[in-house]
């Protein structure tokens, strides 16, 4: 049965250019008129249509998730779509959705997040394409969808009521197929085929006990399965396990400021053997044991040491990548693998080439971010699961992993400082003038650290050749420290400044300090340096991971 179809007028409008990770805004602002029926329009544009193609759809649940993806619905019929997968009430993490892109053998999806970012009226949203691999659409393609987004004069709709998502069948919409399918279901099976589900059983067996924060994200059904139905993991394991408009009125980021209520657990004298969260779509993960946080560039490091006793990865890894800010902890890694280690500019879309060409195996971000080749996202509850599998396989404490860990690598001490909705003008500021400096910084010595070399990131991806300028500042000190400025991609007003420190530490006698202190040269280096306080107006980081 066909529909009408809608023309309808629009003008551009300013502002939709895809950031790190697809567009993100406030959710008031994608509920202007036109404002995602432009930006969706635009999408089709910059993929050469949606004419006869396969989608995925779904999203991390908040607050106008199930009306976006009514209106995904309505316009990819009207583009003449053949079909769409779409998860249950419009649901799929991240992951998932990267997943199911691939096993159907999708043109793409659509993934409706605004990530980490807070949910709810007064919180973000966000809109993300992502290509037929699975992985976050490449540069080439959001620079079309932005230049769609500037000459648009009309969107295209079907007239419809909205399609029914909350049972798992076949329906039509007109001539276009909606599969809508179970969120969990091929996802867990997948990591039942990457991990040692019966290991991991043992160890639950065992009485080991774990925390999962969900953070009333969409990771709760996810983790519920895995961890609780499958895994036996007892009941009340996974808490904040249902996903909420607002996420509780939370901030859905898994680092030990926003999932505060699980650091001060883990670090309590009745703590569990080990604690996990995972952010609004699912990719991000934050990894603790009893009295220990694992940065997640240790982590990348550790998961990368210990791999072989996965069987997913038993046949070694191909390779490693990580994004240029986060920790050097696993270049020693792969060095002492004899494989490549790539440093790529912060976005996971830059893994993309290197995974599908087989070059990298495990990938990395400092912003808690880790995944592998079994998708082109990174991936909260697979970090989780691979951890746990190494500890049912090594059979010791996170804190001794970590330990053993930085007697064989040494420490790669480790902290980012964020200055949060600066002003847009004194952030740009004070970049330009670092830039500037960058050429006379070498041989000066700041806070008693010598710089060796400065420069600003470029990145010549290995497999097509393409070229991507302006990722970041970097300042290298003699003996190894390091101080990366660059500003952030997904942030929703203003602008916010990331501040990346790293010391290596190899003497075991300094393994246990605290990374503030253990990094306080480092710290007064890049203040020296760049003037953040006085060009920023602020006395201290908004926030410290
Ligand atoms: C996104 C990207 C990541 C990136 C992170 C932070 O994560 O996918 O690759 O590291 O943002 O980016 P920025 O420093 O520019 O804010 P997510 O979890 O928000 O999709």
């Amino acid at each position: 049965m066909s529909l009408s179809i809608k023309t309808v007028s629009t003008r551009p409008i300013a502002g939709q250019k895809p950031g790190t990770s697809g567009l993100r805004k406030k959710t008031k602002v994608f509920q202007e008129p036109h404002f995602l029926e432009n930006f969706i329009q635009s999408i089709w544009t910059g993929i050469g249509g949606v004419a006869g193609k396969v989608l995925v759809l779904g999203g991390d649940g908040r607050h106008f998730n199930s009306q976006a993806a009514q209106v995904v619905l309505r316009m990819a019929a009207a583009g003449g779509a053949k079909k769409v997968i779409v998860g249950k009430r419009a649901l799929l993490s991240t992951p998932a959705a990267s997943n199911l892109i691939r096993t159907r053998g999708a043109d793409g999806g659509i993934i409706l997040s605004a990530s980490h970012n807070p949910g709810g009226p007064e919180g973000d949203f966000g809109v993300k394409y992502n290509t037929a691999n699975g992985g976050p659409a490449p540069e080439s393609v959001t620079e079309r969808i932005f230049e769609a987004t500037k000459t648009i004069t009309e969107y295209h709709i079907v007239d419809s009521q909205d399609v029914g998502l909350r049972i798992a069948e076949t329906v039509m919409l007109g001539d276009m197929e909606i599969e809508i399918v179970d969120p969990v279901e091929d996802y867990a099976a997948m990591m039942a085929g990457i991990f040692d589900f019966a290991a991991i059983k043992a160890l639950f067996r065992s009485g080991f006990k774990m925390r999962f924060d969900a953070m009333h994200a969409v990771t709760g059904p996810y983790a519920t399965v895995l961890l609780e139905e499958e895994l036996g993991a007892p009941p009340g394991t996974v808490i904040n396990a249902i996903p909420l408009p607002d996420f509780g009125q939370g901030h859905p980021d898994p680092n030990p400021i926003w999932a505060k209520p699980l650091m001060d657990e883990m670090m309590g004298d009745h703590a569990p053997d080990f604690g996990a969260a995972s952010d609004g779509d699912g990719d991000r993960n934050m990894i603790v044991g009893k009295g220990c946080y694992v940065t997640p560039s240790d982590s990348l490091a550790v998961l990368a040491a210990n791999a072989t006793l996965v069987s997913g990865y038993s046949g070694g890894l191909k390779g490693v990548a990580r994004s240029m800010p986060t920790s050097k902890a696993v270049d020693r890694v792969a060095e002492s693998l004899g494989i490549d280690c790539f440093e790529t500019p912060t976005g996971w879309k830059f893994f993309g080439n290197l995974l599908d060409a087989g070059r990298a195996t495990l990938c990395g971000e400092e912003s808690a971010g880790t995944g592998s080749d079994h998708v082109r996202e990174k991936d909260g509850l697979w970090a989780v699961l691979f951890w746990l599998n190494v500890l049912a396989v090594r059979k010791c404490s996170v804190a001794d992993l970590m330990t053993s860990h930085w007697a064989s690598y040494g420490r790669n001490y480790y902290s980012r400082h964020d200055y949060e909705d600066v002003e847009s003008d004194a952030a740009n500021g004070l970049v330009d003038h670092l830039r500037g400096q960058l050429a006379d910084l070498p041989g000066k010595t700041f806070a008693g650290l010598t710089v060796e070399s400065a420069d600003e990131f470029a990145y010549d991806d290995p497999v097509d050749g393409s070229r991507s300028e302006g990722q970041g500042l970097r300042i290298h000190f003699d003996g190894g420290a390091r101080v990366v400025m660059r500003l952030s991609g997904t942030g929703t007003s203003g602008a916010t400044l990331r501040v990346y420190l790293e010391r290596l530490e190899t003497d075991p006698a300094r393994f246990g300090i605290d990374p503030q202190e253990a990094l306080a040269e480092v710290i007064a280096a890049a203040e020296a340096i760049a003037g953040i306080r006085s060009r920023t107006g602020r006395a201290a980081p908004d926030v410290i991971t």
